[in-house]
């Protein structure tokens, strides 16, 4: 299906080197693109670069710290030098801090936002410019559960995925006329490490209460896997995707359309 092709386009993926971000960019290198990848440090960006090397993929990864506006201009500069102009841009790299609000520092919550939200907003940023000149681009948000929903001690992951939620809309908004198209994927949980604390056996052998809720709240009634991320943003990098924009596509296993099981 050439629908779903994306031979000859150029991706840059933050936050590559693995988990999501890792699933992604080789989701995207199998249906054609050339995938470029940004971490925070060599050592996970030399891990990054062999995994990609052992799925097959000749990868560009580089080091460049999202949150710093002149590293990533010059992150965007240097990969057109080296490999193109970008057509795709996945706005993946992200952190969590669970601290119940008010225990938790202004410190800790602005970096969360820094990283969850200010970020894209610069990635995007130096982006566009060569979009427009190419005549299209493709945004795609990594948002969350938590860009819908909140609970006890994410108030900052919240405030910056909901956050991420608005800015998908408003780039849409203020670019679709460009043809670029910015959307979002909301993943449900998926067992990464991020999450594996919600996810650690408790001493008896039993599993997290929290891990038992999640399966209790899944219709899917399983963690998805970030293999599960690979079709939709393969779609929202494509061409089948060129009338939808400013949309938010969670894949989490039923978990928003369902109220729960009854006590
Ligand atoms: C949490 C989880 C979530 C997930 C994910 C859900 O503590 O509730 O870590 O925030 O990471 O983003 O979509």
């Amino acid at each position: 299906m050439n629908l779903f092709s994306l031979e000859g386009k150029i991706a840059l993926v933050t936050g590559g080197a693995h988990s999501i971000g890792y699933a992604i960019g080789v989701g995207l290198a199998q249906a054609g693109a050339t995938v470029c990848f940004n971490c925070s440090n060599e050592e996970s960006c030399e891990r990054g670069i062999a995994a990609y090397k052992e799925a097959g993929i000749d990868v560009h990864g580089y080091v460049a710290d999202v949150t710093d506006e002149a590293a990533m201009q010059a992150l965007v500069e240097r990969i057109r030098e080296e490999v193109g102009v970008i057509d795709i841009l996945v706005n993946n790299a992200g952190i969590i801090k669970r601290i119940p609000m008010t225990d938790m520092s202004v410190e800790d919550f602005t970096k969360v936002i820094d990283v969850d939200l200010v970020a894209p907003f610069i990635c995007s940023k130096a982006v566009i410019p060569g979009m427009i000149e190419k005549g299209h681009g493709k945004i795609i948000n990594v948002c969350s559960m938590m860009s819908e929903l909140g609970r006890e001690t994410v108030s900052a992951y919240a405030a910056a995925k909901g956050g991420l939620k608005m800015l998908t809309r408003n780039i849409c908004s203020e670019f679709g006329g460009a043809n670029i198209q910015c959307n979002g994927i909301g993943p449900g949980y998926i067992a990464t490490q991020q999450t594996a604390p919600l996810r650690e056996r408790q001493p008896d052998g039993s599993r997290h209460p929290f891990d038992q809720f999640i399966i209790s709240k899944t219709p899917a009634g399983r963690w998805g896997t970030t293999d599960d991320l690979i079709g939709p943003a393969v779609f929202l990098a494509s061409d089948a995707s060129d009338f939808v924009n400013g949309h938010i596509l969670y894949v989490d296993g039923g978990i928003l359309a369902y109220i729960g099981k009854q006590p």
